[in-house]
């Protein structure tokens, strides 16, 4: 073992009652807001196929031109309790909000900071508007927030020199008050967010993010806190340098996720954060951001394959310039909802199903026990059929010393009859599900001939 000052806290994970209750969530909706959503990825006619809220830096946006968005933050279509609402609807059980991105610009009024909304035309505190249209629809509260800040004057990349050393810790007794302020100001926070910590800067502070995180749990007790703002003495980051996990779950897991069969993850919390569109979490109003953006099926698989390995999903909205959520992202919501309020009984309150193996047409998952070190799911597992095979046959391996009483659809109570093979195995028709696959063959001709007379195929009758 090395000997750390500034490692994991603890081996063990926590199992106190926020804890808990944030595990039990595994839904929440992540919201980039910020000045990044008015040029929505395009600075003076030039788009940048880029994510939207790296704009200031991707486009060279010098500190004062960005600042002057600030007078256009104007919330004309901004509608918190609409985005609760939506959320709620969609089946999230928390929010996560940024109140401060890479740009530096507070959705709060810092005392510490003069580019806030306290200088937009409003002068509202959008943050604790968006936060208290949350609760009242139910949702727990987390507050992402930036390290990175390329706003302010003592911000360092890496520390070369003493003035680099005296200017960063200016800036991390910055966001220290800032920080603190924000779990005074907003103490019904379930959770700190922390990103933009992999610097050199922030590496060689793992102290830093030692404190801040104890501090931040004596301000707010329970307080929930990501593995990305950690490091340790010798600069490790999210797991210490004796492999343990720093922070209360496991973060890195961003636009991606764990091979669905990897049930190594499971022994730790973790949460995987993904965008609706390609690879931008701020609204970004491009062709580009459309071309890879996720349908209601995909979103559903994806939080189907983490619940299935013990992990929350993040799920991401850039609300427009305006403070208006796209209708493209609401309808998202609306169907993803549609399926969680038949189905959310697989996803809520639901874990890993313990000695049941990744199946490959899909995913298991089992209610969360109170004995977690359970080995084998009975009862009650919900199989969430993603890819239905051709063969139109799922097959089910039980774990041992099982057997299957019957099936029954979610959505209905419906059973459907199986086959019994052996003593561990069981086949269903996959015509009990709905979502056939299909086939499209797609017969091309020149251009131009498009609707010229058809050769009658002798082989068929022609309709
Ligand atoms: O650079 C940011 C990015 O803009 C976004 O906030 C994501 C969300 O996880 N985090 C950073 C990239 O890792």
């Amino acid at each position: 073992m090395i000997p750390l000052t500034y490692g994991a806290t603890s081996a063990d994970r926590r199992q106190d009652p926020t804890m808990r209750a944030f595990r039990a969530d595994r839904f929440g909706q992540f919201v980039h807001w910020g000045l990044y959503a008015i040029p929505a990825g395009t600075w003076q006619g030039r788009t940048i196929e880029f994510a939207a809220e790296f704009l200031m830096h991707s486009a060279h946006v010098s500190r004062e031109d960005w600042a002057a968005l600030a007078a256009d933050f104007t919330l004309d279509g901004f509608d918190p309790a609409e985005w609760a609402r939506t959320a709620r609807r969609m089946g999230a059980r928390y929010v996560t909000v940024t109140t401060k991105h890479h740009d530096g610009f507070c959705l709060w009024p810092s005392a510490y900071s003069d580019f806030t909304v306290a200088a937009t035309p409003s002068g509202r505190d959008v943050l604790g508007e968006i936060l208290d249209a949350y609760r009242a629809e139910g949702l727990a509260t987390h507050l992402y927030y930036s390290v990175l800040d390329w706003h302010h004057p003592d911000w360092r990349y890496a520390i070369e020199s003493d003035d680099d050393r005296i200017a960063f810790d200016r800036y991390l007794d910055f966001a220290t008050n800032q920080l603190l302020e924000l779990a005074e100001r907003y103490p019904q926070t379930r959770g700190f967010w922390f990103d933009g910590t992999w610097d050199e800067s922030v590496k060689a502070n793992g102290r830093w993010t030692h404190e801040i995180e104890q501090l931040l749990k004596e301000r707010i007790p329970g307080a929930i806190v990501n593995s990305r703002l950690r490091a340790d003495d010798r600069g490790a980051r999210h797991f210490d340098s004796n492999g343990a996990l720093m922070g209360d779950y496991e973060s890195g897991y961003e636009r991606r996720l764990p091979a669905p069969w990897d049930r190594s993850v499971s022994v730790y919390d973790w949460e995987a954060c993904a965008t609706l569109t390609q690879a931008s979490w701020g609204f970004h109003d491009s062709a580009w951001a459309e071309r890879g953006r996720k349908t209601p099926a995909q979103m559903v698989e994806q939080l189907a394959h983490t619940v299935s390995l013990g992990g929350n999903l993040l799920l991401n909205f850039g609300p427009r310039g305006d403070g208006s959520l796209a209708p493209v992202e609401t309808a998202l919501a609306d169907a993803v909802g549609a399926w969680m309020a038949v189905n959310g009984a697989a996803v809520h309150d639901s874990g890993p199903a313990p000695g049941w193996d990744y199946p490959g047409w899909g995913f298991y998952t089992a209610p969360l026990q109170a004995d977690a070190s359970a080995e084998v799911s009975d009862g009650v597992v919900h199989a969430i059929v993603t890819r239905i095979p051709v063969s139109g046959i799922l097959t089910i391996a039980l774990p041992p010393g099982l057997a299957l009483r019957a099936v029954r659809a979610l959505v209905d109570g419906a059973e459907t009859p199986f086959t019994v093979l052996d003593a561990h195995t069981v086949q269903l028709p996959a015509s009990a599900f709905t979502g056939m696959p299909t086939v499209l063959a797609l017969e091309t001709v020149p251009a131009g001939q498009e609707s010229g007379p058809r050769e009658p195929n002798p082989d068929v009758a022609l309709v």
